[in-house]
């Protein structure tokens, strides 16, 4: 894996409707994500955060369904940008969030320098809805969608034109709340999800072999985008939809080792912590955790 590392900060709120996501960049950095990196890597830069723009009271909401539509691409464009010319010089992008929405930026800069990205979706959620289907207007439950090229125009050509990434090339893992659109678009695309059902009967060793063989076969990159809210609510408590019967903790640090091992993963974000709904930033320092197996503590 890449020893040079940059970390972008990206406190974003207004993906989702609960307050304080925003402060998630502060909570990981604050249970030392930095000083993690540091002691696994060579050279880290840390970019900071980026300004996120807050919408004015007086702003209509428009027809799309979108909550917080324009405040949404600004931010998304910046962080694309950002993240292209981190690759450009040869580094790895680690992005803090901030909520799911994020992703849509992250993606479209990260897929300027791929033809094949992969991506794992570590998610509780798919995060596949569109205006259409999405039950709460809520832009961190579109990204995945959006990526693929569905979605409303503005987002899907955010940083270049169309799908930034293709249906095949996709692995959710630990999924178990999926609305009827969402599910609708994984059975048409054929996207390959292991649902926390497949999580307990294969157990966690198998999925991410699977996982790791079958991205490796078709991929040229791989980014991992983990939202903290695919672990179980009992360990990772601070994240704004909590839905019971996650991943656990052992689970998931061996899924990251496993990733370590095998070498595949090149760049990746940890998002949705939301410190004020957390236990004296249990999920923080959850994802800090995560970064140091992610990044190879165990083979150190
Ligand atoms: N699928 C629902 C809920 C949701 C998606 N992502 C999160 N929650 N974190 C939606 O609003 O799209
Ligand atoms: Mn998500
Ligand atoms: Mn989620």
């Amino acid at each position: 894996m890449n020893n040079k590392m940059s970390v972008i900060g990206v406190p974003m709120d207004l993906g989702q409707s609960r307050r304080g996501v925003d402060m998630g960049p502060s909570a990981m950095r604050y249970a030392g994500a930095i000083e993690k990196l540091q002691s696994l890597k060579e050279d880290i830069h840390d970019l900071g955060d980026i300004a996120i723009e807050r919408p004015d009271s007086q702003q209509e909401q428009d027809d799309t369904n979108l909550k917080n539509l324009p405040q949404v691409i600004k931010a998304n464009e910046e962080l694309a940008s950002l993240v292209d010319g981190v690759i450009e010089k040869g580094r790895f992008p680690v992005i803090l969030g901030g909520d799911h929405s994020i992703a849509i930026g992250s993606l479209a800069g990260i897929s300027r320098h791929y033809n094949d990205l992969g991506v794992i979706w570590y998610d509780a959620h798919g995060d596949l809805n569109s205006g259409e289907t999405s039950p709460s207007g809520n832009i961190h439950g579109m990204p995945l969608a959006v990526s693929l090229g569905i979605g409303h125009d503005k987002l899907i050509n955010l940083h270049g034109d169309g799908p930034k990434i293709k249906a095949e090339n996709i692995v959710i893992v630990g999924a178990r709340s999926l609305d009827p659109g969402e599910r609708e678009l994984i059975r048409e695309r054929g996207i390959k999800v292991f649902t926390m059902h497949e999580i307990d009967r294969m157990g966690m060793p198998k999925v991410m072999e699977e996982t790791i063989n079958y991205l490796k076969e078709r991929t040229d990159g791989i980014h991992l985008s983990l939202d903290l809210d695919g672990l179980d609510p009992s360990e990772a408590p601070g994240v704004g939809t909590p839905v019971i019967g996650g991943m656990t903790y052992r689970e998931s640090h061996l899924a990251m080792e496993m990733l370590a091992e095998s070498g595949v993963i090149t760049s990746a974000e940890f998002v949705e912590v939301n410190p004020i709904l957390d236990e004296k930033n249990k999920t923080g320092e959850m994802a800090v955790g995560l970064m140091g197996s992610l990044f190879g503590e165990k083979l150190k």
